[in-house]
């Protein structure tokens, strides 16, 4: 037989894949033969591309056998794998993260060294791939991270975005949109595989066949889109352990349009197909706020559907018994996007592999579990029915009829209480019939979390309260992490090596080691070299900032950050009227200038392109900025600095120069915040309110290196109850009023008062985040913050004691409780 002459016999052919010496000799020798071999070029002739793009081959080449390895045994092997639905996974660079994990950093620079190439141009054209808005796809990336690092068989899955979150500029100071071609030079960390697409299938109708004497649904889609699978390795740090993040990309299938080919319009019929590839051509740019599009919930589908075929397909094994997939996945739904996965999983059991009804929904609610990563009732999904049903039809059998069996459920418990069923049922009636996605998750979940105490805590009490009440078993608290490895020992390597000298290498994968600081801070000598750290922290990030054609840092100043998404609800307007009311203090003379603490006001933020409030506050803080900079009664004591584009390669340089964290939002409206967690830990004292992570970081650090302020959130809610003018607050305070009507006189806008009006009228008469109510509090704050900072040594002391308290906001550890009290998986060896 021929199958038996085609048996590998040459010994290469049978040896395990084995990776290349790992020496400076061997890596270089693996460079210059992919710089060869796979850009075609030699190294004379090659240019930083080509540099980069061999690099980033040579680094896969040594993670390659185990990647190979821990994929084979991902089938064989018992453990339960943690499948992360996500529409978001905001990466970052990849060379710098994937070289530390492979512990290839030193040998690598000398390599480079060693062929005449200069590292950090080579570094420089790496484009992040930004596949992702914010805090939710950022997220992700540190959980994934840190589930490599811990052994945890995991596959990430998402949507490979052919464009990312938009390329931010800056016209006149207002915000630009362009399309962010992350893959135009290349894409070296993913690997595609057509030949492993899963068709995924749309719109058309159900109907109901007899088989052998059981009556069974099926659906009959009228379209099709092709999911091929883009595999990116997720190295884990220093324990061998390479994961997969797979991401899908839409394709169409090869069955043109039959009839419009036919008749002749062979463009026409290309068309079709360009329609299909448009699900995953771009990332919605909505951070907390979906525009409920059609093909938003085809991008939604499209991932879910194509993963849990791939699980059970690919990974699994053969002939599984489906009883058992409990044991062998949890399905992690990152927020309501991948909620859709609910239904589908049920009409591939029920349909597709025909178990009954009862069995399958038994089987679901055990392998899905969902985090709501909001507050805002605007944020959380819902999805008009007749667009679900016409998009996916079937789905919206299965949605109702678990929607039935759900309330019927809830009738047994609480009786015909109407108002609580309509409460409380997936379908909301108003303002028109649609699905609450959160509610779906809630009901199928065998676990729900929020991101912190606090959102926790609100999410029982509020948003899914009846749900609570239901299933109080049903919900826990998981505070959220970030990634030590990328947001300490890669952002901020001068400080890694401090902390290394003092306390040994061990932290970067047990972060609670940094409590071995506190020690040292007040230690005068460890002092001066955690401040000099910071210096030149701030002289990085300047050249950084100038190499980017913006102002350097001044020497002296103390540096102020307020880095996240631009909302409303994060309140970067109340920052803006602190920085007008000393402004106005100093050009009216009611400060003295030689008094005022020299600061630096940074801001890194992308607003939604739709969101004209958001954007009109980008444009006053550029406003701001061009005239307190440049006047010269300050006399250089004041610099806003707005950096275009922030995003995950920014934040890695500002993040290790920042003296103060601004985290500033309503309190009850952060849900967690990680950029928070990320200063802290690199020494930056936190401003905030009691919001969020917030509190625990407080809590943590404690009261005497955190400068709190503001109302907390139930001062909030009874505010709102008893009925909140903000006008009044304006009247009574004459600094807030001056520092407003300097901005509606015109004085940031060339004397045109019609630019801020609407900014300036929302503030007076509506101001749904209350930034007028908590002023006054957040001046004194600022006050107390520089007498604080007049006292070098006492400050730096507390930002030693932020660095050593902030261990517990390592992502490690939030994996670990999300494998304790979610998941209830094991890493494996
Ligand atoms: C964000 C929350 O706003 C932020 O507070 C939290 O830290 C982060 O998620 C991670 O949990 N939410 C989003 O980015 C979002 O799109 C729907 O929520």
């Amino acid at each position: 037989d021929k199958s038996s002459e085609l048996r590998p016999t040459h010994p290469l052919a049978v040896a395990p894949v084995v990776a290349p010496a790992a020496s400076v000799d061997g890596f270089t020798k693996q460079f210059l033969q992919n710089l060869n071999f796979d850009q075609g070029v030699t190294l004379s002739t090659s240019d930083v591309n080509d540099q980069y793009l061999a690099l980033a081959y040579t680094v896969r080449d040594y993670l390659m056998a185990r990647w190979f390895d821990d994929r084979a045994k991902q089938k064989t092997q018992q453990a339960k794998t943690v499948c992360y639905l996500s529409a978001e996974y905001l990466l970052g660079r990849q060379l710098d993260n994937n070289l530390l994990a492979a512990r290839l950093t030193d040998i690598a620079t000398e390599a480079l060294a060693q062929c005449g190439i200069d590292f950090d141009a080579v570094r420089a054209v790496e484009i992040e791939p930004g596949l992702g808005n914010g805090g939710l796809g950022r997220l992700a990336a540190c959980f994934i991270d840190s589930l490599a690092t811990m052994s945890v068989p995991t596959i990430g899955y998402g949507i490979r975005y052919e464009y990312g979150i938009f390329r931010q500029s800056f016209a006149d100071g207002q915000q630009i949109e362009q399309p962010d071609a992350w893959t135009r030079m290349g894409s070296p960390w993913d690997f595609a595989h057509p030949e492993a697409a899963q068709t995924i299938s749309f719109a058309g109708h159900t109907e109901t066949y007899d088989d052998e004497g059981v009556t069974r649904s099926r659906w009959i889609p009228e379209w099709n889109v092709l999911a091929v699978p883009y595999n990116m390795m997720v190295p884990g740090y220093h324990n061998g352990r390479v994961n997969t993040l797979r991401l899908w990309r839409a394709v169409a299938t090869n069955a043109f349009d039959l009839h419009t080919f036919n008749s002749g319009d062979y463009v026409e019929s290309v068309r079709a197909q360009t329609f299909a590839e448009n699900i995953s051509k771009v990332l919605y740019p909505e951070d907390s706020t979906p525009q409920g599009k059609e093909l938003r919930l085809q991008q939604q589908y499209f991932f879910v559907a194509a993963s849990i075929a791939d699980f059970i397909e690919n990974v699994l094994p053969d002939d599984f018994d489906l009883e058992k997939l409990p044991e062998r996945v949890i399905f992690q739904l990152n927020d309501t996007h991948p909620v859709i996965g609910v239904p589908e999983l049920m009409r591939v059991l029920v349909d597709e592999k025909k178990l009954e009804w009862d069995a399958a929904w038994a089987i679901t609610q055990k392998c899905f579990a969902y985090t709501c990563h909001t507050l805002l009732p605007e944020a959380l999904e819902v999805w008009p029915v007749d667009l679900l049903g016409r998009l996916l039809p079937r789905h919206l059998e299965i949605i109702y009829r678990i929607n039935d069996d759900f309330l019927l459920e809830v009738r047994e418990r609480f009786g015909d209480d109407e108002m609580l069923i309509r409460n409380m049922s997936i379908i909301g009636e108003h303002p028109s019939r649609s699905v609450r996605m959160a509610y779906l998750a809630t009901v199928a979940g065998s676990k729900v979390n929020g991101v912190a105490e606090l959102h926790s805590q609100l999410l029982r009490d509020n948003v899914l309260k009846d749900f609570a009440q239901m299933w109080p078993d049903k919900f826990t608290n998981v505070t959220n992490g970030v990634t030590p490895r990328r947001f300490l020992r890669l952002a901020n390597p001068e400080l890694s090596a401090l902390i290394t000298e003092a306390l040994g290498a061990g932290w970067t994968v047990d972060l609670e080691r940094l409590r071995g600081l506190e020690a040292l801070a007040d230690d005068a000598d460890f002092r001066e070299r955690f401040a000099a750290v910071k210096a030149s922290n701030k002289r990085r990030l300047s050249r950084v900032l100038e190499a980017r054609g913006e102002a350097p840092l001044d020497d002296g100043h103390l540096l102020d950050v307020m880095i996240k998404r631009l909302h409303e609800y994060k309140r970067q307007t109340l920052k803006v009227l602190h920085i007008v009311s000393t402004y106005e203090g100093i050009v009216s003379g009611r400060l003295d200038v030689d008094a005022v603490q020299p600061r630096t006001f940074l801001f890194g933020a992308k607003a939604a392109p739709g969101y004209g409030m958001a954007k009109r506050i980008i444009h006053l803080i550029n406003a701001v900025g061009d005239v307190v900079s440049a006047d010269e009664r300050v006399q250089g004591k004041l610099k806003v600095l707005y950096p275009a584009n922030y995003n995950v390669t920014l934040a890695e340089s500002i993040i290790p120069a920042a003296d103060l964290s601004e985290q500033i939002s309503l309190a009850g409206k952060e849900a967690s915040g990680t950029g928070n967690m990320k200063l802290a830990l690199n020494g930056a004292l936190t401003i905030g309110t009691d919001d969020g992570a917030n509190v625990e970081i407080r809590k943590l650090v404690g009261d005497d290196n955190f400068f709190l302020f503001g109302m907390s959130e139930p001062e909030v809610e009874a505010l709102w109850a008893e009925g909140y003018r903000p006008a009044d607050f304006y009247q009574e305070d004459g600094e807030l009023r001056r520092a407003i009507d300097l901005i509606a006189s015109g004085a940031f806008s060339d004397g045109d008062r019609s630019v801020f009006e609407p900014l300036v009228s929302n503030l007076l008469y509506d101001d749904r985040f209350m930034a007028l109510a908590d002023f006054r509090s957040y001046l004194d704050a600022q006050d107390r913050v520089d007498a604080a900072y007049a006292d070098q040594d006492a400050w730096v002391r507390s930002a030693i004691l932020n660095v050593a308290r902030s261990g517990y906001f390592s992502s490690d550890r939030a994996m670990r409780d999300y494998l304790d009290r979610i998941w209830h998986a094991t890493p494996i060896s």
